[in-house]
């Protein structure tokens, strides 16, 4: 299929020690070449920030209609069906994005910031009176759970339900390996709550969830389509937040001086986060198709193969960033693709950002000292970066 000259690698992105440490296997494919053959999974792979950037900038050649993941959703069914925002191109996409889009908007941001910051607050009371706690469960689960679905306008019930689902929904976006299958299992018999939570149900007045139903009586979206941008919202809404603020206690916790610069200027917050989300991105890849052949450097993609963008590696690019391995909240770290990039751009990016900014200004208002307090343990997820456990200790200010 390829020429010789083809570069192929063996390397598995989806391995337990990969997903543990992946800068090695970002590193060899970067070091390779502009786009890299895969011979276990028969996909080619991009870790350059040039090469994924103008990836995600060409939707044209690049499509998301047969799925952001490694599965060719035009030829094998998924665990769900297809979203219909993230797994389609112009004109579909446009349509639904434009819905999302409006609701995300920064006067909505501003509506949210309140209660945000409220519970921010009273997240970090708890964590001061606990002192020795799991920064995994009390910080980066805790928070996206109790105000995303707020903001969605949901009730209480049943949250917790969110994480094994969204563990599926991330897997599902690598290889059927063991470790989808063992998360299907897990998330299978919460489905149906999934689907209860994604109808017109009872949402507050005013919320994320009630306008995108507004929508639909305006006659922009069906009611099925309603529901599935609900599910947009609670999938792709909470894991990646998750993430992101746990990797950002991880980075600051590890890293002294940096957390240190952070309590004497916690309005440093906002551009911590960012720096987190470059140096250890939640989501780490996605999936792109050819739709024509296209030649990348010496290399010819053809068409319906698939390119798997490694955004974290893209973050990591020593010809894009200086020091690269070297978290500095003081950094620029505007330009890194952990939101990706293009029409697909993450719509809520905003309120992720207003999340970090808010947790991590909140703490550094008021700890003074954050340091690990036992060996931290990553949950594995075929494409999202995240802890299992980070026991951390703190002292007030
Ligand atoms: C969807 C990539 C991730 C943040 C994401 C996950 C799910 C969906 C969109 C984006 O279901 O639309």
């Amino acid at each position: 299929m390829q020429a010789d000259a083809t570069p192929v690698h063996e390397l598995d992105p989806f391995s337990d020690e990969t997903l543990t440490a992946p800068e090695a296997v970002q590193d060899a494919i970067r070091q390779t070449g502009p786009v890299v053959w895969l011979s276990r999974y028969g996909v080619w792979a991009m870790a350059g920030h040039g090469e994924v950037h103008a990836a995600l900038n060409d939707w044209q050649t690049y499509s998301s209609a047969s799925g952001a993941g490694l599965p060719n959703l035009k030829r094998e069914k998924g665990w769900r069906s297809p979203s219909i925002i993230l797994e389609v191109d112009p004109p579909d996409h446009t349509k639904t994005r434009l819905v999302l889009s409006r609701i995300m908007s920064p006067a909505a941001l501003r509506t949210i910031r309140d209660a945000f910051q409220a519970e921010a607050e009273a997240l970090v009371g708890r964590l001061i009176d606990m002192r020795r706690f799991d920064a995994a469960t009390e910080i980066a689960q805790a928070y996206p759970l109790r105000v995303f679905p707020d903001a969605l306008g949901l009730d209480g019930d049943g949250r917790e339900n969110l994480l094994p689902i969204g563990d599926l929904n991330f897997n599902g976006f690598g290889p059927q390996n063991a470790r989808f299958e063992a998360s299907l299992a897990k998330a299978k018999p919460l489905l149906p709550w999934l689907a209860a939570k994604c109808g017109r149900g009872h949402l507050r007045a005013g919320s994320f969830g009630a306008q995108i139903y507004e929508a639909a009586d305006r006659g922009d979206l069906t009611e099925d389509e309603a529901g599935l941008l609900m599910r947009t919202f609670l999938l792709a809404g909470i894991d990646t937040t998750v993430g992101g603020l746990g990797n950002a206690v991880h980075c600051l916790a590890t890293h002294p001086g940096e957390w240190a610069k952070l309590t004497e200027g916690p309005a440093l917050s906002r551009s911590a986060f960012e720096e987190a989300l470059r140096f250890d991105s939640p989501v780490q890849i996605f999936f792109r198709t050819a739709t024509r052949d296209t030649e990348v450097g010496t290399v010819l993609i053809h068409k319906d193969e698939k390119v798997l963008l490694m955004l974290g590696g893209a973050n990591r690019d020593p010809a894009r960033w200086e020091r690269p391995g070297v978290f500095d909240i003081e950094r620029k770290a505007a330009g890194h693709v952990a939101f990706g990039y293009g029409i697909h751009g993450c719509v809520g990016q905003m309120v992720a950002r207003l999340e970090g900014e808010l947790v991590l200004g909140e703490m550094a208002k008021r700890i003074r000292t954050l340091n690990l307090d036992g060996e931290p343990r990553r949950n594995l997820n075929n494409t999202l970066r995240s802890f299992a456990s980070l026991p951390v200790v703190i002292e007030p200010k």
